[in-house]
């Protein structure tokens, strides 16, 4: 096959900050106050990558005061200003793409097929998508101001690009922002912050305090932000939401899923085993979105599981810059013994395991492809999120138990329907509990539509129209006849 990745770039940027990464504020990196940093670590490898700052309540103060000073301009600047530094944050990403990529695959253990293919090309399109809405502001929201200063609290799982969906309708509408990456991927982001920088992106506009989940807590406590958006598990979504309650501050959450990934008798069975590979061991299954319990028709079972058994154990894995694989490695070991644990789970409260041999590279945290099959719908793996390469499997006999077993989850993020016959998958379509309903394909986003869950998947939406929204506030205006003209 083709020569891996070549990661001299990214290898040549890591060593500029080998003495370690300081917080982005005010548009230059500052160095933590506690003098307090913390080690980041590649998952293909187990070896030490970089040494990132630990975000302390002076620094978070430092960061809100430099957004709270920069907001009140970049607020004034007219749609078509902010426009064109979008347009400017846009083309850097795409002028950098094949460093962003490479580091990202570093960091987050992903394929480079993904991120060079995905992640990276969907966060350009995103900023030039906002930067559509930034010219439009005055036109299609005159009655509504900005939010403010917006705290921003992303996970490990597409840092990029959760980066982009974040700040990009942030920054659009005149807000600024804190952004606090996820503690094991945060490279791209002080990345960004430096090609923000360079890309004239005024000091205080976006800034990024690096840290552990204490740094978001401060980041969430602080009386002087206007709004959280947090994307992340359930778990914590559940603690920002009771923290900022009360406070006046907006809050937008998009947390975990266990998506329903429905297969009829009449589906194109191999396009439905295709669309597993994507629905399940895309990004190893670190997908909030993704499909993880097939449900699948009594007629073609036997036949739709040997194939996708088949399909899984061509699957490779390996190391991310090596161009031909499918899988990469999970995040972090901590995040491997958690599925490893719930997948034991599963077997032991009855799942047929089904898992493909792999030739991983020692060192790194690799899991196998893996199905579970047979599972009882109120089983653990058939409830919890195990956010790894893990599908769980069971039949139904017609779509009302179809729809009955995708329900049966406190998630609602999205689902996936296939069928032949579209009369009967819109009507299924209607009746789930989803944000969104894919049929006869996963995993179709554009910035154009807003992305956000329901149930304990939380709420708001991310993308689109209904996206910009969560950055507006409505404001109105009355008034007399005043007596004196100025
Ligand atoms: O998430 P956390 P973790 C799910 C998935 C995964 C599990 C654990 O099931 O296995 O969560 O992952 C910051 N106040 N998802 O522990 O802790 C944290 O530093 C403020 C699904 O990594 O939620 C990081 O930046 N912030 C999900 C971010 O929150 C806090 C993606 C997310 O980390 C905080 C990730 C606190 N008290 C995990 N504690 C999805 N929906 O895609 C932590 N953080």
């Amino acid at each position: 096959g083709p020569a891996p990745e070549s990661d001299t770039e990214a290898r040549t940027w890591l060593a500029r900050h080998a003495s370690g990464f300081g917080h982005f504020i005010n548009g230059a990196f500052t160095p933590p106050a506690s003098g307090k940093s913390f080690d980041t670590f590649e998952p293909a490898t187990g070896k030490v990558l970089a040494r990132l700052a630990t975000g302390d309540k002076a620094d978070i103060d430092s960061a809100v005061a430099a957004a709270r000073k920069a907001q009140v301009q970049w607020a004034q600047l007219s749609g078509h200003s902010r426009a064109r530094h979008l347009y400017a944050l846009a083309r850097m990403i795409q002028r950098h793409a094949r460093l962003i990529a490479v580091v990202e695959a570093i960091d987050n253990g992903k394929p480079i097929r993904e991120t060079r293919d995905l992640d990276v090309p969907l966060a350009a399109r995103h900023f030039y998508h906002h930067a559509g809405w930034a010219q439009l502001q005055e036109t299609e929201f005159g009655d509504q101001v900005p939010v403010g200063v917006v705290g921003q609290i992303i996970p490990w799982n597409f840092p990029f690009l959760m980066l982009a969906w974040k700040i990009a309708p942030a920054l659009a509408l005149g807000n600024t922002v804190v952004l606090k990456p996820a503690e094991f991927t945060s490279l791209t982001a002080l990345l960004f912050a430096e090609l923000a920088a360079a890309a004239g992106l005024p000091p205080g506009v976006f800034n990024v305090v690096t840290g552990e989940g204490n740094t978001g807590a401060l980041l969430v406590d602080h009386p002087d932000i206007d709004k959280i958006a947090f994307t992340g598990s359930t778990d914590v979504g559940r603690i920002i939401r009771e923290r900022t309650a009360g406070r006046g501050k907006s809050l937008t959450l998009e947390l975990g899923g266990k998506s329903p990934f429905i297969v009829f008798d009449d589906a194109d069975i191999d396009g439905a085993v295709e669309g597993v590979v994507d629905a399940i061991w895309f990004n190893q299954g670190q997908v909030c979105c993704a499909g993880s319990r097939l449900l699948v028709q009594e007629g073609i079972s036997d036949l739709f599981h040997q194939r996708l058994i088949r399909r899984m154990q061509t699957l490779r894995v390996g190391q991310p810059l090596d161009k031909c694989i499918d899988m990469g490695a999970i995040v972090a070991p901590v995040q491997l013994a958690r599925i490893e644990s719930l997948v034991k789970q599963g077997v032991a409260q009855g799942a047929i395991l089904h898992q493909a041999k792999i030739d991983a590279p020692k060192g790194g945290s690799f899991y196998p492809p893996t199905l579970l099959s047979g599972v009882q719908p109120t089983s653990t793996v058939a409830t919890e999120e195990i956010f790894g390469p893990v599908a769980v499997s069971m039949t139904f006999r017609t779509p009302e138990e179809a729809i009955q077993l995708a329900n049966h989850s406190r998630y609602g993020l999205a689902a996936s329907i296939w069928s032949e016959t579209i009369g009967l998958a819109l009507n299924v379509a209607a009746k789930l509990a989803a944000g969104v309903v894919w049929v006869n394909a996963t995993n179709l986003f554009d910035a154009a539509v807003g992305f956000g869950g329901k149930r304990e998947s939380g709420f708001g939406r991310e993308g689109g129209r209904e996206g910009c929204y969560e950055y507006l506030k409505p404001k109105a205006w009355a008034a007399r006849k005043a007596r004196t003209m100025p």
